[in-house]
């Protein structure tokens, strides 16, 4: 092969090589609230109980008032999350009302039949203060079979009381879909020779294009087929070569070897 018929193939494998490199899988960790930072409006956040809490979008903050007779109220704001994941919810929160009481952070973890599994909440503000002050829960693992977590901003009040709250987030994996179930230990110890895959694959679509396997947790995505696809487009791009030097050449002579 001379260097101008190989030019093609390098070219092809640089092309194909240099945007494999770049796959990287995405990030576990991320923000599971909308809104949280309240710059236009309040979408995404309600109140409780209804009728005894108000929220008001003001400078960029979210403002919480109870109006008696609640003791006690708080925004909040469902989202899915991944039982077993590490969590953390935090925030600002201005306190600067007699009549609030406290102000604190909370989780609430829910089940898929919506049952309250257990809450846990960062430390309170009593003391008043015209500044915003952060408020964490600190990272807590959710419960295995939590679905769902409520992240809440909680106040108790002895009177219609006020107290704001900004750059609320909750950080942690998003939830994963359902995988196939695994076999229970020991029930395919010596699975069957004539079985290569417990799990049959998915009916494919004869009008749909092939896709790339499901890459394995820890292995490339793109190694299942990313080594084929590089040796036919190789040998391709080697025919092509070959043919275009076959055009450039005179005609053999009658009698004569043919050269590759
Ligand atoms: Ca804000």
């Amino acid at each position: 092969m001379t260097a101008k018929s190989a030019l093609p193939i390098i070219a092809a494998l640089t092309v194909c090589i240099i945007p494999l490199l770049g796959t990287s899988p995405a990030l576990a960790q991320d923000e599971r609230l909308v809104n949280g930072t309240f710059d236009a409006n309040l979408v995404g956040w309600q109140t409780w109980p209804p009728g005894q809490t108000s929220l008001v979008w003001e400078g960029g903050a979210a403002r919480l008032t109870i109006h008696p007779p609640a003791a006690v109220g708080w925004v909040y704001q469902d989202v899915a999350i991944q039982g077993g994941g590490d969590y953390a919810f935090s925030g600002s929160v201005r306190k600067n009302d007699g009549d609030v009481a406290a102000v604190c952070l909370r989780i609430r973890w829910y089940d898929e039949a919506g049952n309250l599994i257990v809450e846990v909440s960062s430390p309170s503000i009593t003391e008043d203060s015209d500044q915003y002050r952060l408020l964490s829960t600190g990272v807590h693992t959710a419960p295995k079979r939590a679905v769902k977590a409520r992240a809440m901003g909680v106040a108790t009040a002895s009177g219609q009381g006020s107290v704001w709250f900004d750059n609320l987030s909750l950080v942690g994996p998003a939830p994963q879909p359902l995988l196939s179930p695994s076999p229970a230990p020991g029930s395919t110890a010596n699975p069957s020779p004539t079985s290569q895959d417990a799990s049959p694959p998915a009916t494919p679509d004869p009008g749909a294009a092939p896709s790339p396997p499901l890459p394995a947790t820890g292995q490339a995505p793109w190694a299942g087929w990313a080594v084929p696809y590089l040796i036919v487009l190789s040998v391709l791009c080697l025919a092509l070569g070959l043919w275009v030097r076959r055009q450039h050449q005179p005609p053999d002579c009658p009698g004569s070897v043919l050269r590759l």
